[in-house]
């Protein structure tokens, strides 16, 4: 049914988009949504929906405002690039400290901390030719900016630097040679972990966990570690000097980007013990970085994720490494983006630890698992054995979509 509406003025809009929100239900408090390890990025908050075709659509936030709304939403946890809150030619100067302070300020004040920092190596004009790039001034500086970024890290109290390498990579080929760059990059690794050493001694803190983020395609036309599994591959290449300091941080579109399944993505990663820090976000297969908020286009696949990651005791960082879609205003960001995305995601949280305690799939999972005790060098007879027990896969699968559209508790519709 189509509702007659009048034009909304301007100034009648946000009470719209608060009412219609509240409407909606099943929000969680604050203090719930504290208890999960959710991180909120500077740079998710304060994306203005710029791109290659779009001009922004949204005014700027700086980091005192982001880290408020997320106190206010019950965000406990806060990340960011270097460059996000520091300009880049303040970087590693007394400026730079200052602005530290402020950060932590903030921090205390809103009763939030500081999970989580990264390097940007993908936007400034020196990383045109990547951070491993052949000249060795610009290594030295992609060194200095890894490790400049760790003591900011360890200034702030955080666990975790993230290292989505961007650029690393080229537009044609022939002029890189990839083997010699993998080695130069490995080398920025190493000084990272080298001052986190040092810093993590002098400050009497624990060293930091450093885990890299793959993505199969941009900014680069050829990425040279374009998935999780490269990434695992690099860390126990030999290039590494600290392999065990280093781990991932997958990101679930950039594992669906390619044509991965998430889930086994994960998985491989897991079963590596490098399953360390884990960005959220939603999209689709074969497409460009559209960093969807978690859940809005496949919340079935997210579901069994979730329950990959619960079944596995996962206590690392959900960060919600999304973009606000750019016809959300600026106040539409904090009370439905971020909202919305934290609390869909609780509430899948939960729905894989209704999976997990599920007696119909707890039965057939055990069921499959006992097999169908005929022993027998018969590939024929074998198949026979268990033909009516491998029912259960599918009905495995009607379970967890009945669990998470709630047709388990039955539904009626009218017609
Ligand atoms: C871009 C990446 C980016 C990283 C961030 C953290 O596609 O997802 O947002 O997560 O730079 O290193
Ligand atoms: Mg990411
Ligand atoms: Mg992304």
């Amino acid at each position: 049914m189509k509702l007659p509406m009048k034009p909304v003025p301007p100034n009648e809009q946000q009470a719209l988009v608060n009412r219609l929100a509240k409407a909606c239900g099943g929000a969680y408090s604050p203090e719930t949504r504290r208890k999960y390890f959710l991180t909120g990025p500077q740079w998710a908050a304060a994306y203005q929906g710029q791109a290659l075709f779009h001009a922004p659509t949204r005014e700027a936030v700086d980091f005192a405002r982001v880290i408020e709304e997320f106190a206010r939403i019950g965000i406990g946890y806060w990340t960011t690039h270097d460059t996000d809150v520091i300009p880049t030619e303040a970087l590693g100067k007394d400026a730079q400290w200052e602005i530290t302070r402020r950060i932590g300020e903030a921090l205390r004040r809103n009763g939030v901390a500081c999970s989580m920092v990264t390097t940007e190596t993908f936007h400034h004009a020196v990383w045109a030719a990547s951070p491993a790039a052949e000249a060795p001034e610009v290594r030295r500086y992609a060194a200095f900016r890894v490790a400049n970024t760790v003591r900011i890290g360890h200034e702030l109290g955080a666990q975790f630097a993230v290292y989505w390498p961007g650029s690393l990579g080229y537009y044609v080929q022939g002029a890189v040679e990839e083997t010699e760059t993998l080695r130069w990059y490995a080398e920025a690794l190493d000084a990272a972990c080298e001052a986190d050493i040092e810093t993590a001694k002098a400050k009497g803190r624990p060293t930091l966990k450093h885990c890299l983020e793959a993505k199969p395609f941009e900014p680069q036309a050829e990425i040279l570690l374009p998935t999780s599994d490269a990434m695992l591959a690099f860390i126990g290449s030999g290039l590494l000097k600290y392999p065990a300091m280093v781990g991932l941080n997958p990101e679930y579109l950039h594992e669906l980007m390619w044509g991965a399944a998430p889930r086994a993505a994960l998985a491989r990663a897991l079963v590596a013990g490098k399953l360390w820090h884990f960005d959220i976000n939603d999209g689709y297969r074969l497409k460009h970085d559209v960093d969807i908020a978690v859940g809005l286009v496949n919340p079935l696949d997210w579901l069994n994720v979730l329950v990959l990651l619960r079944s596995h005791g996962y206590n690392g960082p959900f960060n919600l490494d999304y973009k606000p879609p750019r016809t959300t205003s600026l106040h539409g960001v904090f009370s439905v983006s971020f909202p919305t995305a934290v609390d869909r995601f609780i509430t899948l949280w939960e729905m894989a630890g209704d999976v997990l305690s599920d007696p119909v799939i707890g039965e057939a999972t055990a069921a499959l698992r006992a097999g169908s005790g005929v022993v027998s060098d018969d590939a024929a007879e074998l198949a026979a054995a268990n033909r009516e027990l491998l029912t259960l896969h599918e009905l495995i699968a009607h379970r967890m979509v009945q669990i998470l559209i709630g047709q388990h508790r039955g539904r009626v519709y009218s017609l």
